[in-house]
């Protein structure tokens, strides 16, 4: 995708209620800020064995995510939650590591005359939620191209310095398979993420209570309750981990997996499925680019929008940029050692 593209990258999205809101709601609740209104205590960093198995994956509640196909797969290991900014500036401290998001644009992405590119999408920058003050059904109207926004600053350089106990955001395909080579893991396939996210878990379609994950109560974009303790990001860990133990794997960010996307599941793809080709990738929102697989939703998904707070919940993400509701996690083909680059003990 390129960078004009960016909207487009948001998936599909539902917006019933927009109309009841008055503008006050909106000037009392519309602002992209991180308010924290509950202390948690972080984990510490470690990895989780999932034993090899057997699972239904997939599910009928959206048309993407069936058709549910039993899937079968070997045991591997996968990071407790997702990947913090503290793990991040390890990386960088450690290789000098400088981010798609940090550095000049190539105008030659944008496959049109350098003069007709806006100014602004030539610098480094990243993709924000940052919603409108008059409500609109033009979802692309609730993002912007910031520049200056990247994994240090995630809502732009007039906003706050990156937590670090926050998951890392804005970050490319290349950023993440560069701290993952550096770490000595790998980004887990979507049918290993979903199979530790849905391992020990009733199915549900219902928003997840305040207590279990970090998603949206009230009417996106214009009413954020907050009733889980955070408008926006919240520290990995804050909330009840799976019966793996594994944090997060539902809600406050997005996650992005090694697969590449389509819509639904191949039902003749069921041992150890990686997901279709590059060449076979096809995202009807952002069509052109092969997008990735990311899964679980964000602090953005709310009752009346996204509604993907589920393990079965999958949307294309195009790896070229990142954004400040996706992150990642990682997996392994067998437990880090103690030699291993990073805190994974
Ligand atoms: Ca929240
Ligand atoms: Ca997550």
């Amino acid at each position: 995708m390129t960078k004009s593209a960016l909207p487009l990258a948001l998936g599909a999205a539902l917006l019933l209620t927009l109309a009841a809101c008055s503008e006050a709601d909106i000037a009392e609740d519309g602002e992209a800020q991180v308010a924290i209104t509950k202390t948690c205590v972080p984990p510490s960093d470690g990895v989780i064995k999932v034993d090899g198995g057997s699972f239904a994956m997939g599910s009928d509640f959206m048309p993407e995510e069936g058709p549910v196909r039993q899937t079968t797969l070997s045991e591997f290991w996968i990071d407790k939650h997702e990947v913090t900014n503290r793990q991040f500036a390890q990386f960088v401290d450690a290789t000098g590591y400088v981010t798609v998001a940090e550095k000049p644009v190539d105008p030659a992405i944008f496959g049109i005359p350098p003069e007709q590119i806006p100014e602004e999408m030539l610098q480094p920058g990243s993709a924000v939620f940052a919603p409108p003050a008059i409500p609109t059904h033009d979802f692309g109207a609730w993002w912007t191209y910031r520049p200056g926004a990247n994994w240090r600053m995630p809502e732009g350089p007039d906003g706050a310095p990156a937590v670090d106990e926050h998951p890392v955001v804005h970050m490319s395909r290349d950023d993440m398979l560069a701290y993952a080579q550096w770490r000595g893991g790998r980004l887990p396939t979507e049918a290993e993420w979903e199979y530790a996210a849905s391992k020990g878990e009733e199915r549900y379609t219902d928003q997840p209570d305040g207590d279990t994950a970090n998603s949206w109560q009230g009417v996106f974009p214009v009413q954020n309750q907050e009733s889980d303790g955070f408008r926006g990001l919240a520290p990995v860990g804050c909330y009840e981990p799976n019966a793996l133990g594994l944090y997060d794997m539902v809600g406050n960010v997005w996650e992005v997996t090694s697969d590449f996307y389509r819509p639904g599941h191949d039902l003749t793809d069921t041992n150890n499925p990686a997901g279709p080709s590059e060449t076979s990738a096809y995202d009807p929102v952002n069509p052109g680019f092969a997008s990735l697989v990311m899964k679980g939703g964000s602090y953005l998904c709310a009752p009346n929008y996204c509604q993907r707070y589920r393990p079965q919940s999958r949307q294309g993400r195009e790896p070229g940029m990142g954004a400040s509701n996706v992150g990642f996690r990682l997996a392994y083909d067998a437990a880090p050692g103690e030699a291993a680059a990073g805190n994974t003990t």
